[in-house]
Formats: structure tokens, sequence, C-alpha cells
């Protein structure tokens, strides 16, 4: 995870863009920090079904990929117990600097974390509320207003709907649709401001074979809108339309 913070940081400072594919969700400790250390104006959009801000106290189930954020986030700090393994990792963000899609799966201590931090937060509640457009809009403004800020997208596929992607560790029902995930992908890559992704918690270990499938070539379709692809319809630079020879 140290030597993950390290690499990222290193490539951004070198101008690169980076796309980091998990493996579990953990990975966003070594992710966020790493971009922090290059870019500290970061902003942090976090995409899943979990808000993952428990601490090793609150955790029911003590897997690390449920606490990444409690990690990274400074007013957490006085509830977190010395963690051997992260001694490296210092907190680095503002609960302003992060705002949530997707949550539909949250602990009663995660819930106060974001109440009582003031992290915005938009369950799907709010999505089938005001609806993606209008979500992603909000969210955006809601952490970086001025549109000027480095941005780390990190997407875990069961934020989708476990229809559109099963074969992940732990899928919760009434997720995202595929349109609104590519929505989503779209707009943050319009911002030309992405400059690290998350893709976490694809496990094509789990689910039947379709559900592998479909799991992946939905993440990778995802993947790609976020870097440009758009369902109207893409042109590669270099093109030409044939014409007949005269
Ligand atoms: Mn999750």
């Amino acid at each position: 995870m140290e030597s993950l913070s390290e690499e990222v940081s290193r490539h951004l400072k070198k101008g690169e863009r980076l796309l980091v594919l998990g493996g579990d969700h953990s990975l966003g400790i070594g992710s966020i920090h790493g971009q922090a250390q290059a870019q500290p104006d970061v902003v942090v959009v976090w995409v899943d079904a979990h808000a993952d801000l428990n601490t090793p106290l609150t955790s029911s189930s003590g897997n690390m990929h449920g606490m990444p954020l409690s990690f990274l986030i400074h007013e957490l700090a006085e509830f977190l117990p010395p963690t051997p393994a992260l001694e490296w990792c210092k907190p680095c963000l503002s609960a302003r600097d992060v705002v949530y899609i997707g949550l539909r799966d949250v602990d009663p201590a995660e819930r106060l974390f974001i109440e009582q931090c003031g992290i915005t937060a938009f369950s799907m509640q709010e999505v089938d509320k005001f609806g993606i457009r209008e979500v992603v809009e909000r969210a955006l403004a809601a952490v970086d207003p001025s549109g000027n800020r480095p941005i780390h997208l990190s997407f875990d596929v069961d934020a989708m709907d476990p229809v559109h992607a099963a074969a992940t560790g732990t899928p919760v029902p009434g997720g995202l649709s595929l349109r609104e995930s590519f929505y989503l992908a779209e707009e943050i890559a319009a911002t030309g401001r992405l400059a690290v992704l998350d893709i976490a918690e694809v496990n094509p270990l789990l689910g039947t074979p379709s559900e592998q499938k479909i799991t992946v070539s939905n993440a990778i379709d995802v993947t790609a809108k976020f870097y440009g692809s758009q369902r109207k319809g893409d042109v590669p630079p270099d093109y030409v339309i044939p014409r007949p020879q005269k």
C-alpha cells in the first residue's frame, strides 16, 4: 500500500494520469494518499454502495476494504487506534474534499461520521430523487465549486446494480444502472480534470461465468467512458473516411 502511494505520487509528478485496478477497495488508501502527496488540492469522488468509512474500532467485519477513507480524512483521526501496518499513512483529506455517489449500505458509525464531519453524500435515494444529471452536477459543485481542482475518482463496481456487476465481493441490490454509470463517467471525463481513476472490487472468481463476463465487460466499458469514449460515437484522430478510387 505504501509502495502504491509512492508510485502514484511519482507518476503524477511526471505529469501522467493513472488508472489503478483492483483488487479490493483498500487500494484507495495508497492511491489517494499518493495523489495527495503530488496534488494536495485533490478532491475525491467515491462511487460505491458502501461508505468505506469504518475505523478498526467500528468495523464489525474487520475488513480493511471497509475502512480506507477513515485513514485519509483529518476529521476522523481522533477515532483511529494506532494501526502498525499504516503508520506511514497520514490523513491528507478534509471531509469537505470528499463526495459520495451511490451509497445504499452504510453502517451506523459511517452515517454519523458523514453527518458530523459534513461529508457530502448522494445515496441511491438522492439519485432517485434528483436524477443522475443533477447528482453529478451537485457532487462536483460541492467539492470543487470553482472547477479547477484535480479529481480522484474511486469507482467500486458494486456501486452498479448487481444486474450489471455481480462478480464482486459485496453486491447490494438497488444500485446505479449501466446508463447512470456511463453518464457519470462521461461527465467526469468532460471536466478534463480526472487525474487518478480507481476501478475496484472486480472479482472474476465470483459469480457464474455469465456474471463474470458481464461484470468485466461493463467495468471495461465504464472505464473507457472515464477516458473520453462517448456513447454518441468516437472518431480516432487519424481516421479518414475511405473514398472510391477515381
Ligand atoms: Mn463497495
